[in-house]
């Protein structure tokens, strides 16, 4: 079966007139004949509705600050909230001082009722002192999860305070209470925003010690992607100053000015530090994707004319080739299995669009695609954003305004080359997700558990590539289902190697027989519902 508006409303019409208005807006198909397909995205999730978002702690803690291997990330809430702070998500690290690697470690204040009522400041003031006397660590990280702003507990006083006692550690407070945004977004915006502040451009620095300096934005590691993407780029001569934030170092993170340029992978969580650092430094970001191979290839290929360096295009092309003649055979075997297939990808704010590729490059067809809480311009291009109403719910977000820093601000191309680039790259700028989907696919915001399940039954699709809270839904239903945000405990899925691991997975999932003991719910549902009246059968 195919999607169209009036099957689309037929799924719509079973919601209550006002859900369905709603949702209305957060849906549409695909169509290249009109020149823009407006959604509404990064608003409130109906109460009652079954989503898959997380929440500002989660985007600030659990995704931007968590992975920074070298600060003790201190969580201010009740225990539960300490779910996120478990490495659920994956972001792996290492370190060559395994005294400064903490990644393995969940720390909460665990309030209590008590500290609810009487406030839970002094506690929290006894965890610092506990993790500087356990860990010893250069910075520490805190976190407010909801019930921390509701009581009014003043994390900033506590932080100053710890900051005068243990001198030389640096302790700094994040306003990032869950309810702060709509979802994890917001999250991620008041992490890029203090780190922007206050560790970035503070190491001493000046000029990175290697030829073709760049920091790796927007890459979490998550089962290993990061060391495959750096592997690449060492193996070509770049010099990584520093990646944020996944096996991050805060050290390293400090020295970031010293880039010639930003890369940006996942640029919904980073995208304010990319813009800021080009504006405090002149440093321009270029938007990669190093999932899929021809992605990898294509973003390989931009840093290249970037630089303009005769040694560094030969050594790209050099690496591209051997990489290529490396895994091509093995990655045709997968796609013999996976052609023909059809796929949706729903994930948080940019696999969703990320994935389309390494689909397609396998054969498989995406028919519908969404994210959990981006922003417009995730889905209709990066020049909508002047054109983005700010709502009630941003303004949670503390405001932050980078100014060029007096020393160190250094154009790293000259206005005229950066115009020329813009037209060749994707210097300051990201394609949405529309824009690669074909006409007639269906594009969904924060798609809901009824939505999933309706869409399944109507286009039954081979694989769908999701979360965790929507996983095993699916897979009940008879679909091979597979786990974008840890990878189900595998990966990497980036890079060259990462492409394979992934064409490999999924096909174990399609040969698997797992599927015959399965019977989908539409086997045993009629297809055709009908009713006995007077006149016969309607
Ligand atoms: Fe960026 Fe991410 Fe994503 Fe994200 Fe996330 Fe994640 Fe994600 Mo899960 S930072 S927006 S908040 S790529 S944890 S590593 S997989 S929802 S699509």
């Amino acid at each position: 079966m195919e999607m169209n508006e009036a099957k689309l409303q037929e799924i719509l019409d079973q919601y209550p007139a006002k859900v369905q208005k709603n949702r209305k807006k957060h849906i549409f198909i695909k169509r290249s004949d009109v020149e823009s397909q407006q959604i509404e995205a990064n608003t409130r999730t109906i109460p009652g509705i079954i989503t898959n978002r997380g929440c500002a702690y989660a985007g600030c803690k659990g995704v931007v600050l968590g992975p920074i291997k070298d600060m003790v990330h201190i969580v201010h809430g009740p225990i539960g909230c300490g779910y996120y702070a478990w490495n659920t998500r994956r972001n792996k690290a290492k370190s060559d001082d395994p005294k400064q690697n903490f990644i393995n470690y969940c720390i909460s204040t665990d309030m209590q009722e008590s500290d609810i009522v009487f406030g839970g400041e002094k506690k929290l003031a006894k965890v610092i002192d506990e993790v500087m006397e356990i860990f010893n660590p250069k910075a520490i990280t805190l976190s407010a999860t909801c019930p921390v702003g509701l009581i009014g507990d003043d994390m900033g006083a506590v932080a100053k305070a710890a900051e005068a006692k243990y001198e030389g550690v640096q302790v700094l407070s994040f306003s990032c209470e869950g309810y702060k945004g709509v979802s994890q977004s917001a999250g991620h915006h008041i992490a890029n925003n203090i780190l922007m502040e206050k560790v970035i451009g503070t190491g001493d620095q000046e000029k990175a010690p290697a030829k073709f300096p760049i920091n790796l934005l927007g890459e979490y590691n998550i089962g290993g992607d990061g060391w495959e993407v750096e592997r690449i780029l060492k193996e070509i001569g770049y010099h990584i100053v520093s990646v944020m934030t996944g096996d991050g170092s805060y050290e390293a993170i400090k020295n970031a000015h010293t880039a010639e340029l930003n890369l940006v992978q996942c640029h919904r969580s980073i995208n304010y530090i990319a813009e800021m650092l080009e504006t405090k430094y002149g440093t321009p970001w270029l938007k990669v994707n190093f999932i899929g191979i021809q992605g990898t290839i294509e973003s390989l290929r931009n840093m290249a004319l970037y630089f303009d360096d005769k040694e560094l295009t030969l050594k790209t092309e050099a690496v591209i080739a051997s990489e290529l003649a490396r895994i091509e055979p093995i990655f045709e075997q997968y796609k013999k299995i996976c052609e023909g297939k059809t796929a949706f990808c729903f994930v948080g704010g940019s696999r969703g669009h990320h994935f389309q590729n390494l689909f397609s490059e396998l054969g498989i067809e995406t028919l519908l695609a969404g994210y959990e809480f981006a922003h417009r311009d995730d889905y209709e291009g990066r020049e909508v954003i002047p054109t983005i109403k700010t709502d009630a719910d941003s303004k949670n977000i503390p405001h932050y305004t980078a100014e060029p820093d007096e020393k160190r601000f250094r154009l790293k191309v000259s206005p005229e080359k950066l115009e020329e680039l813009k037209a060749k790259i994707p210097l300051g700028q990201y394609n949405g997700m529309r824009f690669d989907m074909k006409d007639g696919s269906i594009i969904v915001d924060d798609l809901n558990h009824f939505e999933t399940e309706e869409f399944i039954k109507a286009l039954k699709p081979d694989i769908f590539t999701s979360g965790i809270k929507d996983k095993y839904v699916i897979q009940k239903m008879g679909i091979n289902s597979k786990q974008l945000h840890s990878y189900d405990y595998s990966g990497p899925y980036a890079g060259f190697n990462g492409a394979v691991k992934f064409a490999e997975d999924i096909s174990m999932g399609f040969a698997s027989p797992t599927w015959n003991f399965i019977t989908p719910p539409w086997k045993n549902q009629p297809l055709l519902e009908g009713t006995v009246t007077e006149e016969g059968v309607a």
